[in-house]
């Protein structure tokens, strides 16, 4: 609260620039290192949702970034509280999502002493950020906070870290405010466009990819028109499956983890490729064999909110450093030749791309996950929410599942399991009225699990189906490959998942086959609670084409 000087504390002062900002939502776990900054909410219409694991708060403003494109904020305590959030901080980072972790950190009296908890959050950040930062001065806050703000949004989106001495969040001075940020426009030259469309002109199998960030709703609109007009196939890069409507005709399919091959045959043998907004990174490269490096085989047209990221791994015929907002404004403007070269491709493309996921292949076990992600695409909402962590358990999601709406699919492109169930309650939390589902592994829930706790307490009724086959599939199918029968270290001994949520104080249903998933899925809706389905996968399912024991017994014969 102000005084009659005008004074604030320091944590006032933070918490007013937070709502100048436009933020509405802050995710944390509690220290006693910035309790004045925690005090200060008391006097804010800003939401803010305790958690059980700065790891899950993290993630929640990792996912709140990701989708809104504004800064997701959280708030952790000193040295553990930050080392615990770095996941969410590293995701932020490869996923270039922008967000901003204030963290708290020792007295300014006491730096240096290696005081308690104390870090030095430069330099334990200063690679996995896109700045780390100390605030010394109170008075200093609002030109801090608005810098953290740009820096996130601006260019390639990322992650910020602020320490905050817990002298200084006590400390009382007037300062006055800073004024609302907006992020800096990238918009494409006009020189950039004519080339474009030469290009687009002269080319006789192209094919865009979209991914990475600075996306909006508007703006896979405006690029779903280009595309149809265009007749040109579109694919979405890891994990960026809902920048492209997938029952739209020029839909092409997904770029990540064990792609259509018609699709990886589509992408290789293009004479043009217009990569949007992503860096084409390791898993949408496919390890970085898709492309030549650094001169790729065909024509390149890279387009990117950072200007670093073009030249960085592959030359592209022509760089356009501009963010997919406007760049995709501008694809409004440009002619589609008369005679377009390619016509008919676009629809060759979503055909097969139809076909790669119509039908839920075969798998051993009574529950088939291609099934029930059929099921899913055919029962939830047009605007349902799907999360997703990293195990391979996902493959099934990318094949089978079809996203239709912007928001539609989060996941995490650097792979960081326990992921979907924080990003679910981020989106539940935004989207109170939408149906919000997280496909977990059994692994993969069970490291941000603690916060169905979360769930339960902020009455957030997500719905999380885990997929239980027992193991750390991921890493045993890679074992298996690698050094057949020498099973260690990927064994699961699971909790009954049904016990789990009811003990939290939510609601729990097993499915032992696949017809149960129907009934049991309504009856976790019906509940109105934070729900888990608990699905019990065969182990010997470990892709929907492959199984254990025939990826160890191809390894073993081809190791003897
Ligand atoms: C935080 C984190 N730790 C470890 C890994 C390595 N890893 C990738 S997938 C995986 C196993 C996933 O197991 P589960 O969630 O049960 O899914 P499944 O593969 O069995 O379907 C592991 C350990 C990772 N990606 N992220
Ligand atoms: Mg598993």
């Amino acid at each position: 609260m102000r005084g009659k000087d005008n004074a604030r504390t320091g944590g006032e002062i933070l918490i007013d620039q937070l709502s100048i900002h436009g933020v509405r939502h802050a995710f944390c776990v509690p220290g006693e290192s910035y309790l004045a900054a925690l005090d200060a909410f008391h006097d804010s219409d800003i939401k803010l949702t305790v958690c059980r694991h700065e790891s899950a708060a993290a993630i929640m403003a990792e996912a709140v970034g990701k989708i809104t494109g504004r800064p997701g904020i959280c708030f952790v305590t000193r040295g553990p509280g930050a080392t615990n959030a770095s996941a969410g901080i590293h995701i932020a980072k490869q996923d270039s999502s922008p967000m901003i972790v204030f963290v708290g950190q020792v007295g300014r009296d006491m730096r240096e002493r290696e005081a308690f908890q104390e870090l030095d959050y430069r330099a334990v950040f200063g690679s996995m950020t896109k700045w780390a930062t100390e605030i010394d001065d109170p008075a200093r806050i609002p030109e801090i906070v608005s810098r953290a703000f740009h820096t996130a949004c601006n260019g390639r989106p990322g992650p910020v870290v602020i320490a905050l001495p817990e002298d200084m969040l006590t400390e009382r001075v007037s300062a006055p405010d800073a004024t609302a940020f907006t992020p800096a426009e990238i918009w494409p030259g006009a020189s950039e466009m004519n080339r474009l469309q030469e290009l687009l002109a002269a080319a006789k199998r192209p094919i865009a990819l979209v991914g990475g960030s600075r996306w909006s709703e508007q703006a896979t609109a405006a690029f779903m028109r280009f595309a149809e007009r265009y007749a040109l196939p579109v694919a979405t890069t890891f994990r960026r499956g809902h920048l492209f409507d997938s029952l739209h005709p020029c839909y092409a399919g997904d770029l990540g983890i064990g792609p259509n091959p018609k699709l990886l045959a589509r992408v290789k043998g293009a004479d043009l490729v217009l990569l949007i907004g992503s860096r084409l990174s390791e898993m949408a490269s496919q390890a970085y064999t898709l492309f030549d490096i650094p001169e790729p085989q065909m024509k390149l047209v890279h387009v990117h909110p950072g200007s670093e990221e073009l030249g960085r791994v592959y030359h592209p015929h022509l760089a356009i450093n501009a963010a997919p907002t406007e760049f995709c404004a501008e694809l409004e403007k440009l002619q589609p030749p008369k005679n377009i070269a390619w016509r008919g491709e676009s629809d060759t493309a979503h055909a097969d791309f139809l076909a790669w996921g119509e039908k839920a292949t075969p798998v051993p076990g009574a529950v088939n996950l291609g099934e029930i992600m059929v099921w899913l695409r055919d029962n939830l909402p047009a605007d349902a929410i799907v999360t997703q962590g990293a195990g391979n358990f996902s493959g099934w999601v990318h094949r089978f599942y079809r996203v239709r709406k912007f928001g539609g699919l989060v996941g995490g492109t650097s792979g960081s399991m326990g992921y979907g169930l924080p990003a679910a309650l981020a989106m539940q939390t935004l989207y109170p009225q939408r149906t919000v589902v997280c496909v977990a592994g059994d692994g993969d829930f069970l490291m941000t699990g603690q916060d169905f706790a979360t769930a339960v307490q902020h009455k957030l009724p997500v719905i999380v189906l885990v997929a239980d086959n027992g193991i750390y599939g991921t890493i045993r199918m890679h074992q298996e490959r690698e050094y057949p029968g020498r099973v260690i270290a990927t064994a699961l001994r699971n909790p009954d998942f049904v016990a789990y949520a009811l003990a939290f104080g939510g609601y729990g249903a097993v499915v032992e086959k696949t017809a149960d998933f129907p009934a049991a899925f309504a009856a976790a809706k019906a509940s109105g609670k934070p729900s888990i389905v608990h699905l019990k996968i065969d182990p010997e399912a470990i892709t929907p084409t492959a199984t254990l024991s025939g990826i160890r017994e191809k390894s073993l014969a081809g190791k003897h």
